[in-house]
């Protein structure tokens, strides 16, 4: 039997979270021969706290082979204890009236202390992955406290955004989904998000040739893929959650997994264009468990793509600049 490893979840009675912690524990995001300890966090708000303990009795009931121990707190210091993976999914919803910057400000205060105390307490092989919106700018800010962790091992989660994608091609393509491959987002998890399909292929063609619709391409496809947070709320009246908790359970399973290629987002050295130092989505591989080298090798020169790549650069580095007085 391998050592468990401990993976501690920041908003762990919320929606997604109770759609993740399941799946974590039944081998779906380490695999079926990895056992772990769950260190879950919560914000220090009674109602809060108790969901919790409800979602721990759950996690109980459930008897998985691979949960060995659980562990409830709103003190972050024990709960990224010695942590393997530091999951960040808990963040200040936007309220009605609120500004973006008011957002960036009241969720950087919540990053900066996890920031702090995950490079203070979590494990010498620590990794971090930032759900909890604006997901690249909270990772940015984590990462920017960091003295002992490099920037490299603080990811933001953009993997809902390609899965989406990915459905959408093969939907309009009339082929399965496995059929699509090579779809990466770029930038930031938002409407301005560019998932760019000049190198996505269908059955090992190009996709653009197969669908046959640039206006489509450009247009309805990336709107949607864009706006699908939006549409799901209207329809379901609550915002993602079960597509959430599965796209980073494939966030993590990428990371672990020699040779994925997926979409990640990770600090920028200036690839695709994007400002040094925002976390921008890009391809990258993964080269050793939890590690991965930027793809850079794809070409988009054109003018499209550039304008996509500018503006969705344009917004990280403006959320940049509402938080640059709190990360010097
Ligand atoms: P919920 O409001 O259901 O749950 C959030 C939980 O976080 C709550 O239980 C709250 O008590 C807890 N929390 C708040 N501050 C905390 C803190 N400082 N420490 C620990 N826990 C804290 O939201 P949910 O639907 O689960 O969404 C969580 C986050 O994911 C939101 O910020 C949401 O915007 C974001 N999303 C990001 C996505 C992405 O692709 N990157 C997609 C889905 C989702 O919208």
């Amino acid at each position: 039997m391998k050592t468990p490893i401990r993976v501690a979840v920041t908003g762990a009675a919320g929606q997604i979270g109770y759609a993740l912690l399941f799946r974590i524990a039944s081998g779906a995001m380490f695999g079926p021969d990895q056992p772990v300890i769950l260190q879950l966090i919560e914000a220090p708000v009674d109602k809060a706290l108790k969901a919790l303990e409800g979602v721990a009795m759950e996690l109980d009931d459930c008897a998985f082979p691979l949960l060995k121990g659980i562990v409830q707190t709103s003190d972050p210091a024990v709960g990224f204890k010695d942590a393997n993976w530091c999951l960040l999914v808990g963040a200040k919803p936007r309220g009605p009236g609120m500004e973006r910057a008011d957002l960036l400000k009241d969720n950087g205060k919540i990053f900066i202390g996890q920031g702090q105390i995950i490079d203070a307490v979590a494990a010498a092989d620590a990794r971090v992955a930032v759900v909890g919106n604006p997901a690249n700018t909270n990772c940015m800010i984590a990462a920017s406290q960091a003295k002992r962790l490099p920037p490299e091992r603080f990811t933001a989660m953009v993997r809902l955004d390609q899965n989406r994608a990915q459905s959408q091609l093969a939907q309009k393509a009339g082929v399965d989904l496995t059929a699509v491959k090579d779809i990466f987002i770029y930038g930031n998890h938002s409407p301005t998000m560019f998932p760019a399909f000049a190198h996505a292929t269908i059955n090992g063609a190009p996709a653009a040739k197969v669908i046959n619709d640039d206006a489509w391409l450009q247009g309805p496809f990336c709107e949607t893929v864009g706006k699908r947070g939006a549409a799901i709320i209207a329809a379901r009246g609550a915002s993602s959650a079960a597509s959430a908790a599965n796209a980073l359970v494939d966030h993590v399973r990428s990371l672990v997994t020699l040779g994925a290629i997926h979409s990640v987002a990770v600090k920028s050295n200036g690839h695709y264009g994007f400002d040094a130092n925002v976390w921008a989505g890009m391809p990258v591989r993964t080269t050793t468990p939890g590690s991965y080298e930027v793809l850079t090798g794809y070409d988009l020169s054109d003018a499209f793509s550039q304008q996509k790549l500018a503006a969705t650069n344009k917004e990280l580095v403006e959320e940049r600049a509402f938080v640059a007085d709190m990360i010097k």
